[in-house]
């Protein structure tokens, strides 16, 4: 990770990781160290977290996820897991492992939800299903399951593993498109507000080496395999932009992001439809909604009904594209 010669900037120690956005390199104590002072940083500047609170983190098994329970365990933080079977073919296998793993060697309480078992659907079937990108069904599922996991376990906040590559791809996807709607809603935390919990992204001020390395240093096993839905997606080449332009001027992505919280996250306070919409309850499962039935309702009514599609399925024709 680094050249043997270079030294701890804190403590001249040997070091073992150099960041050039701090223009600095860091022993593996005081890298850690770092990594609290961010996290601690980000959760009192967005008042993100409180010291009752009852946290729920979402986790997949990779670097990010159980970095961040790993971290808010440490800092003294009551942390469940909540692991989501997405039915994506040996990738969700092999990730529920590592979640489980993690958990268990802690003695960490993880709460699980099965698509197929409890749903009868997975992501590749509701994809066909509905028609929509894997990542679009992902996602549904995701948000609603996590919504309703943390209310029925009366968890007070849902943390979420995202870090800054991810926070600056989706950014400046959204400013590519000029996408208010989307831009004044993508903020650090969402509060609790008509059935939503809390839901908070604590690891905004690390990048996701940083993650890989906290993992490293802290011996958390984890899954390096992204999703095979992932390939092709547009996020994946909107962080390989931001990652060349971080390498000619580091500190780029970190000024991106956190500048756009800071400086024009403000001045589109309010702009945002979504906050304005009246909400009642899905007649299905009393969800809050705009609609008679939620969007996840609607998506499990029409995957449920489908055969099964094996991920290979989607795989190919994502080849033959
Ligand atoms: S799990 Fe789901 Fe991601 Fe896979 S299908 Fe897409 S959204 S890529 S974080
Ligand atoms: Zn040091
Ligand atoms: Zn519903």
């Amino acid at each position: 990770m680094v050249a043997s010669a270079s030294k701890c900037r804190t403590c001249r120690a040997p070091a073992i990781i150099d960041l050039p956005r701090h223009n600095a390199h860091f022993c593996a104590e005081h890298f850690l160290q770092l990594c609290r002072r961010q996290v601690t940083k980000a959760v009192e500047q967005f008042e993100m977290l409180n010291a009752d609170d009852k946290v729920l983190v979402a986790v997949s098994g990779g670097k990010d996820s159980l970095a961040v329970w790993d971290m808010l365990v440490e800092l003294g933080y009551h942390a469940d897991g909540l692991y989501i079977g997405l039915g994506i073919g040996e990738y969700s296998d092999t990730s529920a492992d590592y979640a489980r793993a993690f958990a268990r060697d802690r003695g960490l309480h993880l709460v699980e939800v099965s698509l197929r078992d409890e749903y009868d659907y997975d992501v590749p079937t509701a994809s066909r299903a509905t028609r929509r990108v894997p990542c679009s069904a992902c996602g549904i599922s995701k948000r609603h399951l996590f919504d309703s996991a943390a209310l029925k376990g009366g968890y007070t906040v849902l943390v979420t593993g995202h870090n800054l590559d991810d926070e600056a791809a989706v950014l400046f996807g959204n400013t590519l498109r000029w996408d208010v709607e989307y831009l004044a809603r993508q903020l650090p935390v969402l509060p609790a507000r008509d059935g939503f919990p809390k839901k908070v992204k604590p690891l905004i001020r690390l990048t996701e080496r940083e993650t890989a390395a906290w993992c490293i240093v802290r011996g958390i096993d984890y899954l390096v395999e992204e999703c095979p839905m992932a390939v092709g997606n547009k996020h994946l080449a909107y962080k390989a932009a931001l990652n060349a332009i971080e390498h000619e001027s580091p500190g780029s992505k970190a000024n991106f992001y956190l500048g756009f919280l800071d400086n024009m996250a403000p001045l589109l306070a309010g702009r945002s439809a979504a906050d304005e919409h009246a909400l009642n309850a899905c007649s299905s499962c009393g969800a809050p909604t705009t609609g008679e039935l939620c969007a996840f309702c609607r998506l499990v009514e029409r995957a449920a009904a489908h055969e099964p599609v094996p991920v290979e399925l989607l795989l190919r024709k994502g080849r033959s594209r």
